[in-house]
């Protein structure tokens, strides 16, 4: 009788404490390497907590404060100060570079060391969600984290339509939300110019602009809206979203296209192409035939002239080229692109954008920077220092990264966020096409077909965004939220992804998503695939 009532008081207090533990279950997107919850004990943050600044790590503080300000609806930032209780933010070597650890206890409050300015913004990010899909409450406990893959990246593509600075400033606070840390800007294009260049006005002047717009699919017959469109960064907005970028801790990888997907250009300066005929700003989706003329020497002076100017308006190293798609037919007819064919040794049209592309390179390298570009630079003998970027499935990736150039992975059949998130498509608007639900995309393991010695060369993963179909930041947000999250999980927390706790980590983010007041999918949310 004793035992049993003993039995019985257990199972009691068992009951009793299970709402309590339940609601002590910390959802976080993407997960933390290592979290441990105590039974009790919390800390509330409310508008007037302090955030206590150790190692003038004035910006993360300052970045926290403004969205807690803006989720508290509240009349002032919270007050950042050197001294006091409250939120303490301080750096440690011990901790990875992008890492952090924090602790909130009675005894510390709650105290975030980074190894780095960036790993304690994220340790932030961390406490920001906790507080905003808690009620402003952390419970005691102990959180260590640190990224899977240095390279997490979303791409924005800005030639197919338009998005204003503060389009994309929204767009950089939702990677940066998720812990990511590359913005790769897709800034030129057939179907617009959208970077202001200096030596070069007639860029934006004229390839900034198309006359109308191809509506629907392209399929016979086509019907255009007959409406001019167009828009464009100058140099002093450009620095300005680089700015607003590195405050997130995220680098812009700017993208010159190179040399297909170039009808824009050949639109402002006809010299740039073989025949130098008047081409119009392409107004329809696809591949043209118009790419820049190979052969001439003027055209390798104007891509120079071009990457200086970008990469003094960019800080990232990394520099991308494009270099997909680029139908050969010009060159095949073409007096400049024979002679140069046959001034070089070169046997096949491939092979001249092989010297292309490597002749860029070189001149990037010796302005302090490193190249990356599309998988096609693999067509054309890619050189040992180029960064390959693996669209075209997994295969190009796995064959870049056993010859030991660094990948970042991103194939269209899993990162392309433009393409369809249900089988039914209902709500999704007309779209290009494809096929990847959130859950595909977390199935997904980057590392899968690469050998142990390779997986080093994997950099990282990018999930990309074509703005064909996506006129508005609206639509934009529809599309990349939730399937980012999903992403998020496989760049910053690959080894530990659980597809167990997925589901309810991500209708707790839900609450997150819309304190934040970004559009998402409701899909995932619904169960419908
Ligand atoms: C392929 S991905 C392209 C883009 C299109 C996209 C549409 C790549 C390097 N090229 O030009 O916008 O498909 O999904």
């Amino acid at each position: 009788m004793k035992y049993l009532s003993r039995i019985a008081l257990v199972v009691l207090s068992l009951i009793l404490a299970l709402p309590v533990l339940s609601a002590r279950e910390l959802h976080v997107v993407p997960q933390p390497a290592y979290m441990d919850i105590a039974a009790e004990g919390e800390i509330v943050v409310t508008p007037k907590t302090t955030i206590v600044v150790v190692d003038e790590l004035w910006n993360p503080a300052e970045q926290f404060a403004a969205d807690m300000q803006e989720y508290f609806d509240a009349e002032k930032p919270m007050r950042t100060s050197k001294r006091g209780k409250g939120i303490k933010i301080r750096l440690d070597k011990f901790v990875p570079a992008e890492g952090y650890e924090m602790t909130v206890s009675e005894e510390e409050g709650i105290l975030i060391i980074g190894g780095s300015e960036a790993g304690v913004y994220y340790g932030l990010q961390t406490l920001r969600q906790i507080i905003i899909t808690n009620d402003g409450k952390v419970p005691y406990g102990f959180i260590a984290d640190e990224p899977a893959f240095a390279y997490r990246g979303a791409h924005l593509d800005v030639s197919r339509h338009f998005f204003s600075v503060e389009d994309v400033k929204r767009y950089i606070d939702i990677l940066a939300a998720h812990k990511l840390n590359r913005l790769h800007w897709h800034l030129t294009d057939d179907q617009g110019w959208r970077i202001e260049i200096k030596a070069y006005p007639e860029l934006t002047e004229k390839g900034a602009m198309r006359k109308e717009t191809l509506i629907g699919h392209g399929l016979e017959p086509k019907w255009w809206d007959g409406e001019p469109y167009g828009g464009y960064y100058t140099q002093e907005e450009i620095r300005d979203v680089v700015a607003y970028a590195a405050k997130r801790y995220v680098t812009i990888i700017p993208e010159i296209e190179m040399p297909g997907h170039s009808q824009a250009a050949l639109h402002a300066l006809p010299w740039l192409g073989c025949n130098e005929q008047e081409v119009d700003v392409w107004t329809m989706w696809g591949v043209t035939p118009e790419v820049l003329c190979a052969g001439k020497e003027t055209t390798y002076e104007f891509l120079e002239n071009v990457l200086k100017e970008v990469i003094e308006l960019f800080p990232s190293e990394l520099i991308h080229i494009g270099g997909d798609e680029c139908p050969k037919d010009r060159w095949k007819e073409c007096e400049h692109c024979q002679a140069m064919m046959k001034a070089q040794g070169l046997e096949h049209e491939e092979q001249l954008q092989g010297y292309l592309v490597a002749r860029i390179e070189k001149f990037l390298i010796a302005n302090g920077r490193r190249m990356i570009g599309w998988d096609e630079i693999l067509d054309g003998g890619v050189t040992d220092t180029a960064t390959v970027m693996s669209w075209r499935g997994l295969k190009a990736g796995i064959y870049a990264a056993e010859r030991g150039n660094d990948v970042v992975m991103t194939p269209m059949t899993l990162c392309y966020l433009n393409f369809y998130q249900t089988k039914s498509q209902e709500g999704e608007g007309l779209q290009i096409g494809g096929y990847i639900p959130f859950e595909m995309i977390y199935a997904w393991d980057p590392y899968e077909g690469v050998s142990d010695d390779a997986k080093k060369h994997i950099i990282g993963v990018q999930c990309n965004m074509w703005s064909e179909y996506l006129k508005t930041m609206s639509w934009v947000e529809k599309m990349l939220l939730p399937r980012l999250a999903a992403m998020a999980e496989i760049q910053w927390a690959n080894e530990r992804r659980d597809a167990e706790s997925i589901r309810p980590r991500m209708n707790t983010f839900r609450k997150f998503y819309d304190a934040c007041g970004w559009n998402y999918a409701p899909y995932y949310f619904e169960g419908r695939e």
